[in-house]
């Protein structure tokens, strides 16, 4: 069965080196870019383009609003390696093969990954274009021991039992919190934690107030496998949720979540997260 097979090392490095070999940067930074967020990498200058359908062993895109390829280039000083589309367990890729992407980052070179993904607000307190830098996850898909880091270990990607405190780095938040009051948002932008459900149904209004009660206060469908196996081969995190509705914890006030409303908040918040972005690749190469 697909979902019992590991990816070894040498498929990673495999695909890491055809990417490098067709590049003229060495990226130290890579982009996951979530729904109707594709146009963070906007901001990237002297960018080459690859399709993941022309990478051997990638994974490609379904899902409208992930454009499917990588953008590589330089922003603010570094070169970066943007994800245009990431890969949802719901598409029927295997979690290993979802967060594949991360692994092949990292054996690149890369030292840090930037996730961003469009969220259901949990917290009551969330407005629709709310930012909410993630500090910490539930991984739900992963309490049936649904886990990329599934399989025999390689040490070489990282330990067998991964300690996943601080997997979002607090430092990157902190900084974040300085750079929205500089962009004068400090208001929009939030710190909270983020629940990956499987999807591809969005959350039910039981599933909301459950996840309400368990300290939740943003839902989505993604992020948690690429922020696991980041702590697991030491990317260093900085991820945020772009709110694009609020979730019903109420039977009087239904929401009816959709996909183009997704993609459309994702549309009409573009320059305010690549600014956010922006800001934090700058402070990075000021390091
Ligand atoms: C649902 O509208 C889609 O938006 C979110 C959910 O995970 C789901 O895929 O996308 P990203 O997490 O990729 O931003
Ligand atoms: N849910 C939601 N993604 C989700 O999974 N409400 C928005 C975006």
């Amino acid at each position: 069965k697909c979902e019992d097979k590991t990816i070894t090392y040498e498929a990673v490095k495999a695909i890491a080196d055809n990417i490098l070999s067709r590049i003229k940067v060495k990226p130290v930074i890579g982009i996951i870019c979530g729904s109707g967020l594709g146009s963070l990498t906007e901001a990237i200058t002297n960018a080459q383009n690859i399709d993941y359908k022309d990478i051997p062993g990638f994974p490609v895109s379904t899902v409208p609003g992930h454009a499917g390829r990588l953008v590589i280039g330089m922003l603010e000083g570094l070169p970066v390696l943007a994800m245009q589309g990431r890969f949802h367990y719901y598409e029927g890729y295997p979690l290993v093969k979802c967060s594949l992407p991360v692994r092949v980052m990292k054996v690149m070179g890369i030292e840090y990954l930037m996730v961003t993904n469009a969220a259901g607000g949990i917290n009551p307190t969330y407005k629709v274009g709310d930012i909410m830098l993630i500090r910490d996850h539930i991984n739900f898909v992963g309490f049936s021991g649904n886990s990329p880091l599934r399989g025999p270990n390689d040490d070489r990607l990282g330990p067998r039992f991964p300690p996943m405190t601080d997997a979002y780095n607090p430092a990157l938040i902190t900084r974040a919190l300085s750079v929205a009051k500089e962009m004068g948002i400090p208001d929009v932008v939030k710190v909270g934690t983020y629940c990956f459900l499987g999807g591809p149904n969005y959350e039910t209004i039981a599933e909301c107030k459950m996840l309400h009660t368990c300290g939740v206060d943003a839902v989505g469908m993604s992020t948690a496998h690429e922020v696991v196996v980041a702590q697991h081969c030491g990317l260093k995190v900085f991820a945020f949720s772009l709110i694009t509705n609020k979730s019903s914890l109420d039977y009087e006030k239904k929401e009816y979540a959709n996909h183009a409303e997704v993609v459309a908040v994702g549309k009409s918040r573009e320059s305010t997260c690549r600014e956010l972005m922006c800001r934090m690749i700058k402070s990075i190469a000021a390091e």
